[in-house]
């Protein structure tokens, strides 16, 4: 209905379009609660001006009214916060089977790295009606990812990932834009998101790859003697990687926590901050030896070493559970 209405900016993924519904219901009750208190105004000013000789009768207090204006905004309140939540949680929820882009942000350009290994900067292609996932941080500021045209926005920061996603639902090339004052040339760390048609997709992914992300952290952790103690047998210093992505991990301390992304990052960085149940904290720190992107294949390696499937294939749900119950080490691919 306001496609053409230029107020908008264009609505190309699956999320635009619960946005827009929200705000536009918020614009819609704000406006009759202006337009309400406007003509309440006029009328009561109109009906008790000032006339002499008639004096104003004081009232205390009326229980009714008091109730009704406070129940009335109350259920439009939770309304909003219903709605609200439930387009929040759905656009912070990445879907399982979701593509993987690593974003890398620095002062002052976006540098992104698909999990099929194509590189690129200030520009990501992806295919329409594909879910994409977003694995970002900074190598230096705060930077955040706004695509106006998805309706989706989120910072990026150094340090830690963040993740965003969207599925785009029309072919075409849309702004991305840092919505971060990151310093002087803020204004200029522009770049395009240039959304698909598979085929054309296709023909694009298949120029010039350097091989999957997976393959190149492969290689990163056997240069940097990762290898050394996570070794596919168990009988390394450190703990066997394969199975650990997306589990949940015993540690010393006898905390819990879910091997994602942040997990693998810190693992990396500082390894003593959650030691593994039954290990020696051992690992030494890679903090200041590994660069964003290093770091980021890293993790996409880590993470292959848990999907049966090589990446770009869809990882089958029934996959993961056959290997339990055997060594780790017996998966080797
Ligand atoms: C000196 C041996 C050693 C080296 C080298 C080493 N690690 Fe570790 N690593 C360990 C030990 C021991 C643990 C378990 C104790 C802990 O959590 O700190 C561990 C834990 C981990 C974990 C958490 C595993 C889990 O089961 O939750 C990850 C991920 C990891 N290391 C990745 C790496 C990467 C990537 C490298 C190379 C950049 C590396 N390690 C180099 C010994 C090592
Ligand atoms: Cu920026």
């Amino acid at each position: 209905m306001f496609d053409n209405f230029p107020l908008w900016p264009d609505r190309a993924s699956t999320a635009a379009g619960n946005v827009d519904a929200l705000f536009i219901f918020l614009l819609i009750v704000c406006g009759l609660m202006t337009l309400l208190i406007f003509a309440t105004l006029i009328y009561f000013a109109a009906r008790y001006r000032h006339r002499r000789g008639v004096l104003a009768e004081q009232i205390e207090g009326s229980i009714p009214l008091e109730v009704t204006w406070s129940i009335i905004p109350l259920f439009v309140f939770m309304v909003i916060f219903a709605w609200g939540a439930v387009v929040y949680f759905k656009s912070r929820t990445p879907p399982r089977d979701a593509t993987e882009v690593y974003v890398v942000a620095k002062q002052w350009m976006w540098k992104l790295e698909h999990a099929e290994g194509q590189r690129e900067i200030n520009e990501l292609h992806v295919p329409v009606g594909r879910d994409v996932k977003l694995i970002m941080t900074s190598q230096d500021v705060i930077h955040s990812f706004f695509v106006p045209a998805f309706r989706m926005k989120q910072d990026v920061l150094p340090g830690r990932y963040t993740v965003a996603w969207f599925r785009a639902t029309k072919s075409g090339t849309y702004h991305l834009f840092c919505a971060e004052y990151c310093g002087t040339q803020h204004s200029g760390m522009l770049g395009s998101i240039v959304v698909q048609e598979p085929a054309q997709y296709e023909a694009w992914m298949n120029g010039g790859t350097t091989g999957p992300l997976s393959a190149t952290g492969e290689k990163i952790f056997a240069e940097l003697g990762c290898v050394t103690c996570h070794r596919t047998d168990t009988q390394g210093r450190g703990p066997t990687l394969q199975g650990v992505f997306g589990k949940p991990v015993l540690l010393e301390d006898g905390r819990t926590v879910a091997a994602d992304e942040n997990y693998v990052r810190e693992s990396i960085l500082d390894p003593g901050a959650k030691v593994v149940k039954g290990f020696k904290p051992v690992m030494p720190t890679f903090q200041g030896l590994v660069s964003e992107e290093q770091l980021n294949a890293l993790v996409a390696y880590v993470k292959s070493q848990s999907q049966p499937t090589g990446p770009g294939t869809k990882t089958s749900a029934t996959a993961a559970p056959q290997n339990e119950g055997k060594p780790a080490g017996s998966q080797v691919q």
